[in-house]
């Protein structure tokens, strides 16, 4: 480890220190090295982290107005995943389904845990149908349901029979993964199984595609579904932002899927291959370059004069109007330091747009993103598979047997591409990305943050909600990257132009050189410890 990162974990007790040296690396973007990631926590250490329930109810499905999400749990978990995301929707009529200002729990009580909540789940997935009629109703457990042992699933599959809707269970107990990212795979297995390809509907378009792993957050999917329209490209399904189950059912009638957020999404990609022959290539929307590139490849994948022709009129349009601020606010914010510890892949896009303002990205992680994430898919085959990714269920998907279903020209197509060299199937992941140098730490612990903060000293911090105050309070402005605080969309190039604007705010000022705390001068608690 270099000086700093012994630094770093030079407070640690020495099995601690050993396990958290393996989650840091000085980044050497064209060697191969390796990360620890998606490993369990160390008990007692304050981590970024959330649950595996957080990351399928609320991440994956929560987007999505037309199913009721139910959480089979107490009513503290449906509370916490009740708007807190920013997930923004837009019902096409007023009178169109939308159910995601609601929170939906059977409110598990002590009883309940004694005696079993399988009576109250039914009661509770009738009472929501009488009140609602909704086309689907997916049933979330949360960590009690596995360990009394409710069965969701059983419980769907009765109440779907008397009922006549979809109604499918997520096993996503808090605890069955090591983080949100366990829900993610489970969340994407179960909107496979029970929803894609449930319906088809007829072509319309000449390009249709699935936009995987975009939220909506902000109104980040508003930008890119306008971007698509003008250029003249349907959009099918998002899994999920601004989403409908409806879509998702004939999501399988695309020509292409594109991934924003390979760590959330990529298995549905992985799949929709495997059993329609969809072809899959990552996306990238944030930056007005990234943007640019992301629509040019888009452009190449469809091969029509017309479209190409669209794609490059608007290119032309949009980057000069983001030119204009850059130039404006570059000046400014050169030269400045950023660092950013989030989910599993804004950590990464985010550096493009800072880039842009020639910020540098002196450190970065991912709360719970995998290897493949930091290295690329490339090492896929070498991850070790331990206990805790074998508890979530891995389900083989094979070729479909409808002969109409299978995209065999999908298939020849992508061969043709690949030939000449265009990449599908693949990202390659942050650290080739970053500077030499620069400190990739996965897991970022509470006390990793602060050390950093000191040795950096830089002059923004994005995170999220529960590291906000704290750094603040150190004197450094944080953006969130979760939530965007109030702000938003940052996607494609108005997206750009908003966060330059919002950079220029924080960044552009003294007013955190004035942050003084009392604690700095005057220890408010002084004490010792001995073990
Ligand atoms: Fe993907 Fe996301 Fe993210 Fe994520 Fe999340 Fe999120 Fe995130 Mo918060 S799906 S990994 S589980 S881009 S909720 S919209 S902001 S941690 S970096
Ligand atoms: C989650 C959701 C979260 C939390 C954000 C935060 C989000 O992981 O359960 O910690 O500020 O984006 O809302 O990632």
């Amino acid at each position: 480890p270099t000086p700093l990162i012994e630094d770093i974990i030079s407070k640690y007790p020495r099995k601690v220190a050993k396990k958290r040296a393996k989650a840091m690396i000085a980044n050497t973007p064209d060697e191969d090295q390796e990360i620890q990631a998606n490993v369990r926590t160390i008990p007692g250490i304050i981590t970024q982290r959330g649950c595996t329930y957080a990351g399928c109810k609320g991440v994956v499905l929560g987007p999505t107005r037309d199913i009721i999400n139910l959480v089979h749990g107490p009513i503290g978990c449906s509370f916490y995943a009740w708007l807190t995301r920013r997930n923004q929707t837009r019902p096409e009529t007023p009178t169109d389904e939308n159910y995601m200002m609601y929170a939906f729990s059977t409110d598990m009580q002590d009883e309940n845990i004694v005696f079993g909540g399988e009576v109250k789940l039914k009661q509770a997935i009738r009472e929501a149908f009488e009140l609602f009629k909704p086309k689907a109703i997916g049933v979330f457990s949360t960590c009690p349901v596995g360990l009394i042992g409710d069965d969701v699933h059983a419980v769907s599959r009765e109440m779907k029979e008397e009922l006549g809707i979809n109604i499918f269970g997520f096993s996503c107990e808090g605890y069955r993964g090591v983080s949100q990212s366990a829900g993610h795979h489970i969340a994407n297995n179960q909107v496979f199984k029970n929803v894609v390809g449930l319906n088809d509907r007829p072509r319309k378009s000449k390009f249709q595609l699935n936009l995987l792993g975009e939220y909506n957050i902000g109104g980040d999917a508003f930008e890119l579904e306008a971007l698509f329209e003008e250029v003249g490209i349907e959009l099918i399904s998002t899994f999920s932002g601004n989403s409908t189950i409806k879509s998702m059912e004939y999501a399988h009638t695309v020509d292409l899927n594109i991934v924003m957020c390979h760590r959330s999404i990529n298995y549905i990609a992985e799949m929709m291959e495997e059993k329609y022959g969809i072809p899959w290539i990552k996306a990238n929307f944030i930056g007005s370059e990234a943007t640019a590139k992301t629509l040019r490849k888009i452009g190449e994948f469809f091969d029509d004069a017309e479209l190409t022709a669209k794609i490059e009129e608007v290119i032309a349009r949009e980057s000069a109007k983001v030119k204009e601020v850059m130039d404006a606010i570059k000046p400014k914010t050169e030269g400045k330091l950023a660092m950013m510890f989030v989910g599993g892949s804004r950590a990464h896009h985010y550096q493009e747009l800072f880039k842009e303002l020639g910020v540098t990205t002196v450190s970065a992680g991912y709360e719970f993103a995998h290897r493949d994430d930091y290295e690329g898919r490339k090492v896929i085959p070498n991850i070790k598979i331990d206990a805790d990714t074998r508890n979530i269920e891995e389900i083989t998907v094979t070729k479909t047997e409808n002969p109409e279903l299978w995209r065999e020209d999908l298939v020849e197509k992508k061969a043709a591409l690949e030939k000449k060299g265009y990449e599908f199937s693949d990202y390659e992941g942050m650290m080739p990305e970053m500077t030499k140098n620069s400190l990739v730490i996965d897991d970022i612990s509470h006390l990793e943050t602060e050390k950093l903060i000191e040795f950096y000293k830089p002059d923004i911090f994005c995170a999220g909600i529960k590291e906000k105050y704290v750094v603040q309070k150190s004197g450094v402005p944080l953006k969130q990257l979760h939530s965007y605080d109030y702000g938003g969309p940052y996607t494609a190039f108005g997206g750009a132009i908003n966060f330059f604007k919002e950079m220029e705010r924080m960044l552009v000022t003294d007013v955190w050189k004035l942050v003084d705390t009392p604690w700095k001068s005057e220890p408010e608690i002084v004490g010792s410890m001995t073990i």
